[in-house]
């Protein structure tokens, strides 16, 4: 327990609105993490694997609909629209709570309340950040045991009087008459991930999965965050962090923001196929940069674990995330064989005899269906990837060398690009572009903006956030500061195969970056960046034909011009909030296509 009066207030206020049956202070202990994983046994919510083949696991399948994050009901709601931006749901936040407190009174009937204190960053460091969860969802409280710290050690840090982001979440579904409990119990009529960002509040009703639901992770360390890093001039972004070894032993760290479900966490573990070079993993999801005292951009990564998309992950295109989801794991909405183990489409090449599909229901090859949702996830502690940099809690961050944004993109956009400065690399940034993916709910494999891959995540006006980037830059000096890329591993050949190999594969394009960092690898400026000059890719013993590499680092000018139009399109959504750096960067982009030559 605890003598934070202000804690102590909130739990009172929400027990008072919710009005669980108990309240489960958590203390983050193991005990504690098999209770929940008892109580969901329990409720048939999760069945215990194989404990030889994984053990200490657990496999989980939620309500079909209850699968992914869902944009269209996730809210920003500051007291100005305006605030908020063209890119988010913005409702009053009076208003908002009044609705929200209908829905949450009485909720958690039946139910225990856990109140999950848990830390961003190291426990007590200095840029570490504490939130405090209300839940009444056992799933919820052991998620949040991997992907965050959580227990009593974060409360002595909280003492009586620290400041905590304060997290409500309720599936809504109280027990009263409604008879037994649902093996997944949600609310799928009435969603709401709603964000305060002047008063730090998050308020999630319907939904228990996820970024919807473990409120540490999106919620709490992307929108609420991002607001907080725009107040204080440090940054909060949907990025992987990986450090990157050559022969000789020489570091350079990189972070990447790509949309959801485009390979962040393949590339934070990735095993290069170039003799003599590594990867160390720091983060795959969330990155928090600020300067250091030598004024180098330093990030850290905020989370304890991974909650990693399952399908495609395979020992040939991840072993290092199937090495670390080989034990004490959570295991949601994949499919289990008869002898306790998980499957998911393109963990094999042979597909197993038969299965329980992630709805329940007997799966055989053949039957044309998918065994495992396209946005099933392993949720695992970050410690037990057997690439994990030593340095991965260092409260100091680790500086970065250079900052990759990319997305799906079938066409036009070359395998890689050097911003030619900071300035041009946040246009690059905030012009990014990806299909959709099963990550979030609705159509999947539709083109659309999503600038620094942040567009569900920034918690404020994204004109206002483009001009934090523009303005982070003053904080040191040029050449201090990373180097900007843009990369595409998805582009297609006329068939619709992808002419790039991807995966261990994406170190070749690694490489050439650390060598341009070091000023060691050439490139060529085109109209719309830096690419490598022929040559300068390594590409010793890859099979790939010249047709092939041609076609991935071609600037498709007639491609691009018809860009143009699209991002001004893009632009003209923020009006006056825009950058005039970003339309003097269109501009700039537009006047050299206009003088190439096809
Ligand atoms: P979130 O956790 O949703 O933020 O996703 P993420 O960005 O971490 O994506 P992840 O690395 O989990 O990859 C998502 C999907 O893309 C998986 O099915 C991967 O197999 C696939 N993928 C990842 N890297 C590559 C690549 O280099 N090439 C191709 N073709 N597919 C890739
Ligand atoms: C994403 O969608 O970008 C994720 C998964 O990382 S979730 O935690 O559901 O947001
Ligand atoms: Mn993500």
């Amino acid at each position: 327990m605890t003598k934070h009066k202000k804690l102590v207030e909130f739990v009172e206020q929400v027990s008072g609105m919710c009005r669980p049956d108990r309240i489960h202070w958590c203390d983050g202990s193991e005990q504690e993490y098999q209770l929940m994983i008892r109580l969901m046994v329990q409720a048939g919510t999760a069945i215990v694997m194989n404990q030889s083949k994984r053990p200490n696991s657990i496999f989980v399948r939620s309500d079909p609909l209850d699968v992914a994050r869902v944009e269209d009901r996730t809210y920003i709601c500051s007291s100005l629209k305006e605030d908020a931006g063209p890119t988010n749901n913005w409702a009053d936040p009076s208003e908002m709570k009044a609705t929200l407190s209908k829905l949450f009174d009485g909720s958690m009937k039946g139910r225990t309340m856990y109140v999950i204190p848990y830390s961003m960053g190291p426990t007590g460091s200095p840029i570490a950040n504490i939130g405090v969860e209300l839940t009444d969802s056992p799933y919820v409280v052991a998620n949040m045991h991997i992907m965050t710290r959580v227990g009593t050690q974060v409360l002595e840090v909280l003492g009586t009087d620290g400041e905590f982001v304060r997290g409500l979440h309720s599936v809504g579904a109280p027990l009263d008459e409604s008879g037994p409990d649902a093996p997944w119990p949600c609310n799928a009529q009435h969603k709401y991930i709603c964000h305060f960002p002047e008063t730090r509040e998050i308020w999630s009703f319907g939904s228990g999965y996820g970024g919807n639901a473990l409120l540490g992770k999106k919620c709490h360390s992307l929108r609420i965050a991002s607001v907080q890093a725009r107040d204080e001039g440090w940054m909060a972004e949907h990025m992987l962090i990986l450090k990157l070894i050559n022969p000789k032993g020489l570091v350079r760290y990189v972070t990447g923001a790509f949309p959801s479900a485009c390979g962040k966490t393949n590339l934070a573990m990735l095993i290069p196929t170039i003799p003599g070079w590594r990867v160390e993993t720091i983060g795959d999801d969330i990155a928090w940069m600020k300067f250091g005292p030598d004024g180098r951009l330093r990030a850290i990564n905020p989370e304890a674990g991974f909650f990693g998309v399952a399908p495609g992950t395979s020992v040939l295109s991840n072993l290092n995330a199937i090495l670390a989801a080989s034990q004490h794991s959570i295991f949601t909405n994949c499919a289990i064989t008869p002898e306790g183990d998980v499957w998911w489409e393109g963990m094999s090449d042979e597909e197993p005899r038969e299965l329980s599909d992630w709805l329940r229901r007997p799966w055989t090859p053949g039957c044309g269906r998918k065994a495992a949702h396209p946005n099933a996830r392993f949720t695992t502690p970050a410690k037990q990837c057997p690439v994990i940099a030593p340095e991965w809690e260092d409260p100091n961050g680790v500086p970065i060398d250079a900052i990759l944004f990319g997305g799906r993109r079938a066409n036009i956009v070359p395998l890689v690009t050097e911003a030619f400065d900071w300035q041009h690399g946040t246009f690059l940034g905030s012009t990014a572009s990806s299909e959709t993916t099963a990550a979030a709910a609705g159509k999947v494999g539709q083109l659309r903006r999503d600038p620094m891959a942040m567009l569900p995540f920034c918690g404020y006006h994204m004109g206002d956030y483009f001009a934090h980037w523009l303005k982070m830059s003053s904080r040191t000096d040029a050449v201090k500061l990373p180097r900007i890329y843009y990369v595409n591993w998805f582009r297609q050949d006329a068939q619709g195969k992808f002419l790039w190999p991807g995966y261990g594969e994406n170190c070749r394009v690694l490489k050439w970056i650390f060598e341009r960092v070091n000023g060691e690898a050439d490139a060529i400026d085109t109209p719309i960046g830096r690419l490598p000059v022929p040559g300068a890719l390594d590409l010793s013993g890859l099979k790939i034909s010249q047709q092939a590499i041609d076609e991935l680092l071609r600037v498709d000018i007639d491609g691009w011009r018809a860009e143009v139009p699209l991002i001004k399109q893009h632009f003209e959504m923020f009006g006056d909030r825009l950058p005039r750096e970003l339309h003097s960067e269109l501009s700039r982009l537009e006047d050299r296509l206009n003088n190439a030559i096809p």
